[in-house]
């Protein structure tokens, strides 16, 4: 059965998309959306969370953006993408969970109340909060990637690049300031004008 993406690209569905792209995996993007559709029962089946990305892969259904994204790369990299030693894996896991819990939610709460929400809606004092909550986790991808072009190092772009730079990508393409991280910025300039990812932003950027 073709790999199936629930959600909607505007969404972190984007991630899945931009995974599947990058190992050439066929699939099937079933349109979910974060409001209504993904209270539904027949989706509350796939993630009982009620919220988007889920795949279902053969009857094996998952949840998390981050961890289907290092699934489909373990499963379908055939050595590219996923690293093959412990302790690379283990980076992997590491700058994932990273980017999940140091800046995930300033990034979200920075970006949507500075561009995305309507004008009505944005909350200036979050988006400075959160802003402001950056510089530290950012600080640190930054002097990383002074020293090598991908996060993992010398094996090129793995699924290490597309989860982090998936986090940071709303800021990027929203132009919020980056100027201050060069080197993620010029990573991100890099990592996100792949053919794999072009292919997966015009599935979101229309
Ligand atoms: N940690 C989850 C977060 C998923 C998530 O929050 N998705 C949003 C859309 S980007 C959603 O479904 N929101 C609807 C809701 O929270 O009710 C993941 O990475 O998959």
């Amino acid at each position: 059965m073709t790999l199936r993406i629930y959600g909607a690209p505007r969404s972190r569905t984007f991630r899945v998309l931009w995974a599947a792209e990058e190992l050439g995996i066929p699939y099937e993007n079933i349109p979910v959306d974060f409001a209504e559709g993904s209270k539904k029962p027949e989706y509350l089946a796939i993630n009982p969370n009620g919220r988007i990305p889920a795949i279902d892969d053969d009857g094996f259904v998952l949840f998390e953006s981050l961890a289907i994204t290092m699934y489909l790369a373990r499963k379908h990299g055939n050595g590219k993408l996923y690293p093959s030693s412990p302790q690379a894996e283990a980076c992997l896991w590491q700058w994932s969970l990273w980017g999940a819990n140091e800046i995930e939610v300033p990034m979200v709460q920075w970006i949507g109340n500075r561009f995305v929400l309507p004008p009505e809606k944005r909350n200036e004092a979050i988006a400075a909060e959160a802003e402001a909550k950056l510089p530290r986790p950012m600080g640190v991808l930054d002097a990383h990637l002074a020293t090598r072009e991908h996060i993992l190092g010398a094996g090129g772009f793995t699924i290490a690049d597309l989860n982090v730079a998936s986090l940071v990508y709303t800021a990027w393409f929203n132009k919020g300031d980056l100027s201050r991280w060069p080197q993620v910025q010029a990573w991100l300039d890099r990592v996100l004008t792949r053919p794999a990812a072009l292919k997966a932003r015009k599935l979101r950027e229309g």
